[in-house]
C-alpha cells in the first residue's frame, strides 16, 4: 500500500504551481518551493502571479485551507516535484546549436537532497534532454551516500526517481492537467508504481509507463513533431506566395484527403516550449537530427520574411502615390501575444515582427492587441492603438495573430498582409 499524505513542489510557475494547486485540492499537504520571495508572498496571500484561467480560485481556497504553503527551501515530505526552467545556456552550444543549462534541476535536487528520508520519491517534471533524470539521481546520490537510489539498487532502492513530463497547453493548464494522459518513466518498476500513485490522486487520464529516458525523449518528440508540422505549413506558405496560390485555400483542399492534416502556417513559432524543445534533441544527437533542425531554422525565419513582405508592401504604396513618403504611411499590426486570445507576449513572433517593423518605419505604427493594456518597454515608440480606429486608418494592415475579436473585422481598404488566413478571401 502506497500512501503520499505530503508533496514538496520545487518551482512555482506555469506548471509547478497549477500542479501544486491540484494535488492540495485533493487535500494532500503541499510545500510549493521557489528563489522568489516576491511569488511567495503572493501565493501565501492566497493570489497567483501568473494568468491561467481558473487557477486562482484553486489556490485561494487551497492556502485559506492550509493545503498549500509557500516557502524558499523544502520541507520533508513524501514525494518532491521538480518543476523548475530548463533554459539554454547564455552563450553555450556547438556551432548554431543552443545547449540546455541544467542549473537549475541540479541546485533544486541538491537542495531536496537535504530533506530526503528512506522510501521518498523525486520526480522530475521539467522539459529537459535524455539522460536528466539519471543525472539527477546521480546528484542525488552525492549529496547522500547514506541512502540507496535506483541507478545502482533498482527496484530495492532507498529513493525512488522518476521523470513524468508536463504537457499541458497553457490557457487549458487546469483541464489538460486532470484529463491528460500521463507518460511515467520510472528509474525501476517500484519508481513507476509510486509515481503513479501519487499522479492517480488528481488524474483522470491514463498513466502509460516506460523508463526515465525515453518519457524524456517523448516530451521532446510531442512539441518537435509539431515543430516540424508548423514548418512545413510556414515553408508550404513562402512556396505559395510565389506561385500566387493562396496557402489557406489549398491547406484546406489538401486536409479534404482522410489521411493529410496539415497544420497553419503563421509569422513564426513562439512560446517557451515548441521553439526551444526541439533543440535539446539537436543538442544530444545532432549528425541525425537534420529534419529537425532544419525545421526549427524554417519557423525562425518566418519572421524576417513576413518583415520582408511588409518593405515590399511599404515600396508599392510609395510607387502607386508618388507624392507621399514613407513616413505618410501608417502600419497596422493585429496582435502582439505568440497565440490566440492570451496576453503572453515572451517569445512571440508577433512582438518581434512590431519591433522590427517599428526600427525601420518612419511613419505611425499602430499596435492593436485587445488582451493588454500597456506595452512592453521594447514597443514603446509604437502606439497601442483601438481595433476600429486601426482598421479605418491604417494604409497597411497586418494580421499577425488570430485573436477572436479580428475575426468579424475585415479592412475594406488599405493594403491587407494576413499572416494567419483570417482575412484571406
Ligand atoms: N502554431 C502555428 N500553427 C499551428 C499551431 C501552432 O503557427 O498550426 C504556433 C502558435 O501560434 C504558437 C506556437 O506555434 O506561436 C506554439 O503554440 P501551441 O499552441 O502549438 O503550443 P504551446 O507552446 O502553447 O504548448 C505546447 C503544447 N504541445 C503540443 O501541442 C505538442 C503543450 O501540450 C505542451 O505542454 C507545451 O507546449 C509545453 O509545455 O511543452
Amino acid at each position: 500500500m502506497i500512501t503520499i499524505n505530503s508533496i514538496c513542489v520545487m518551482g512555482l510557475g506555469y506548471i509547478g504551481l497549477p500542479t501544486a494547486a491540484m494535488f492540495a485540492s485533493k487535500k494532500i499537504k503541499v510545500i510549493g518551493v521557489d528563489v522568489s520571495q516576491s511569488v511567495i508572498d503572493t501565493i501565501n496571500a492566497g493570489d497567483i502571479h501568473i494568468v491561467e484561467p481558473d487557477l486562482n480560485v484553486i489556490v485561494k481556497s487551497a492556502v485559506r485551507d492550509s493545503y498549500l504553503r509557500a516557502t524558499t527551501y523544502p520541507e520533508p515530505a513524501d514525494a518532491f516535484l521538480i518543476a523548475v526552467p530548463t533554459p539554454f545556456l547564455a552563450n553555450g552550444g556547438v556551432g548554431d546549436v543552443p545547449s540546455p543549462d541544467l542549473k537549475f534541476v541540479e541546485s533544486a535536487a541538491r537542495s531536496v537532497a537535504k530533506v530526503l528520508k528512506k522510501g521518498d520519491l523525486v520526480v522530475l517534471e521539467s522539459t529537459s534532454p535524455v539522460g536528466t533524470t539519471e543525472n539527477m539521481a546521480g546528484w542525488l546520490a552525492e549529496e547522500r551516500p547514506d541512502l540507496t537510489f535506483p541507478q545502482t539498487a533498482g527496484n530495492d532502492s532507498d529513493i525512488r526517481v522518476a521523470y513524468c513530463p508536463e504537457r499541458v497547453l497553457p490557457g487549458c493548464v487546469i483541464r489538460e492537467l486532470v484529463s491528460n494522459d500521463r507518460i511515467i518513466g520510472g528509474m525501476s518498476e517500484k519508481c513507476s508504481k509510486i509515481a503513479i500513485a501519487m499522479y492517480e490522486i488528481f488524474v483522470e487520464g491514463t498513466c502509460a509507463v516506460t523508463n526515465a529516458r525515453t518519457a524524456e525523449m517523448s516530451k521532446l518528440t510531442e512539441n518537435a513533431s509539431r515543430d516540424v508540422g508548423i514548418a512545413f505549413a510556414n515553408e508550404l506558405s513562402i512556396i505559395c506566395d510565389t506561385l500566387d496560390i493562396d496557402v489557406w485555400e489549398l491547406i484546406a483542399l489538401a486536409n479534404l484527403h482522410p489521411r493529410v492534416n496539415i497544420l497553419k502556417p503563421g509569422p513564426g513559432v513562439g512560446g517557451h516550449c515548441i521553439a526551444v524543445d526541439p533543440w535539446f534533441i539537436v543538442d544530444r544527437s545532432p549528425n541525425h537530427s537534420k529534419l529537425i533542425k532544419t525545421a526549427r531554422s524554417v519557423n525562425d525565419h518566418k519572421p524576417q520574411w513576413v518583415v520582408d513582405k511588409v518593405k515590399l508592401a511599404i515600396a508599392d504604396i510609395l510607387l502607386k502615390n508618388p507624392t507621399k513618403s514613407s513616413c505618410d504611411i501608417s502600419i497596422a499590426c493585429y496582435g502582439l501575444a505568440f497565440k490566440p486570445n492570451i496576453d503572453d507576449l515572451r517569445e512571440s513572433p508577433a512582438l518581434l515582427i512590431a519591433k522590427k517593423i517599428i526600427e525601420m518605419h518612419s511613419g505611425a505604427v499602430l499596435l492593436v492587441e485587445p488582451n493588454i493594456t500597456s506595452l512592453p518597454e521594447t514597443l514603446k515608440k509604437g502606439q497601442l492603438s483601438d481595433l476600429d480606429k486601426s482598421i479605418e486608418e491604417a494604409d497597411l494592415h497586418l494580421l499577425l495573430v488570430d485573436h477572436s475579436d479580428f475575426y468579424s473585422r475585415r479592412p475594406s481598404s488599405g493594403i491587407v498582409i494576413d499572416t494567419r488566413g483570417i482575412w484571406s478571401a
